[in-house]
């Protein structure tokens, strides 16, 4: 119940609004609130509906004349912006055989998962890797990268970017690799044979790794066939985590903290029949699942996905997992975002409405 005059302050706000002032107490509960008040809504987008919308355009446009081929998701609480969560973009991108997305770099760090086909490539920062379905794959902040496809197939996968937390920074920048004669416009390929991997991957390091940055994973690779193997073992030795069933994260060997300053990723085995419990947290989640079938609920809505599904957990949302198959969920997330400010929190919920 107000004490003040209502009219009194409006009329204050009224006065004051051309010298770009507002009275605080009018708004204070707009601005400070007691939770998140997070705009984004749980969404799936599905593989089945989308991936013919892929081939079409690929009838449109060449991958090098669009830059990247990608069909981009938009939170439906947000239509025009390219953001799935507050501060993560994802989306679909498409190479066709003999295809070239040319040489660039951002102030965006990005992270793919393959999809569908193997044998397309990334060259990122000189190391070029030739990627199967599953593979995750990093691009960090400012690191020159392109694409292309040797193979004989289509090739698909997931970009997911942080670049909507860019903008809000105010902090994009980009270039484009100088283009050489005959109008290509490629970095040169310096290492390749998964050279990151070999170099930081095994539990050593060349011993002069220091000179290496400690903001990002000198991983380019992270191999489906090796994730996939250790989550079977885990699996057999230790009980599931009744949240998360057993849940990996991808590390920066360098650090043991996540993959991109920005961005964490997760893979996690959900065995039949898994209901897990609840719970929520700051951050903002997209999952793609990988193999079999379950569904998510968060908040009211229940997101029931099979393989090559993507959908988002947004901020504060409760939400569990549940399995009707054997399955595996890769996730990525904006939590590093939050940690250094000690803004990231985490609780679990004991009831969640059917
Ligand atoms: C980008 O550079 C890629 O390099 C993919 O493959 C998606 C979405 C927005 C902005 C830059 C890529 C992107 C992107």
């Amino acid at each position: 119940m107000a004490t003040y005059d209502l009219a009194k302050s409006k009329a204050l706000a009224e006065a004051v609004a051309p010298l770009n002032v507002t009275p605080l107490w009018l708004v204070l509960g707009g601005l400070i609130t007691d939770t998140p008040e997070v705009p984004e809504v749980p969404y799936l987008w599905s593989w089945k509906a989308l991936r013919p919308w892929l081939d079409e355009a690929c009838r449109q446009i060449r991958a090098e004349e669009a830059e990247r081929r990608v069909l981009t998701m938009t939170n439906p609480a947000h239509r025009h912006l390219a953001a799935v969560t507050h501060y993560l973009n994802a989306g679909l991108q498409i190479i066709l055989p003999g295809e070239i997305a040319p040489t660039h770099r951002h102030a965006a760090n990005a992270i793919r998962l393959i999809l569908e086909g193997d044998g397309a490539y990334t060259v990122v920062n000189g190391e070029k890797t030739v990627m199967r379905r599953g593979d995750f794959v990093t691009t960090p902040i400012w690191s020159w990268h392109d694409h292309g496809n040797d193979s004989d197939r289509p090739v698909v996968w997931l970009d997911g970017l942080d670049f909507p937390f860019v903008h809000t920074a105010n902090a994009m920048f980009k270039s484009e690799y100088p283009t050489a004669p005959g109008g290509i416009r490629r970095q040169p390929v310096e290492r390749d044979g998964d050279d990151s991997f070999y170099r930081y991957g095994q539990g050593l390091r060349p011993s002069n790794s220091a000179l290496t940055t400690p903001l990002y994973s000198p991983i380019l690779n992270y191999r489906y066939t090796t994730a996939r193997a250790a989550l079977e073992r885990l699996s057999r030795t230790d009980p599931p985590d009744p949240i998360e069933g057993w849940r990996l994260e991808y590390i920066n060997p360098l650090t043991g903290g996540p993959v991109l300053p920005t961005m964490d990723a997760f893979l996690q085995l959900l065995p039949a029949g898994f209901e897990g419990q609840a719970h929520r947290h700051t951050h903002g989640s997209v999952y793609v699942a990988l193999e079999g079938t379950g569904q998510t609920q968060a908040g009211n809505t229940v997101l029931a996905w099979e393989p090559n599904d993507v959908f988002v957990v947004p901020s504060w949302t409760p939400h569990r997992h549940r399995a009707a198959t054997d399955a595996v969920l890769f996730s990525f997330t904006d939590a590093p975002i939050q940690r250094p400010f000690g803004l990231h929190r985490e609780e679990r919920v004991e009831e969640m409405l059917e």
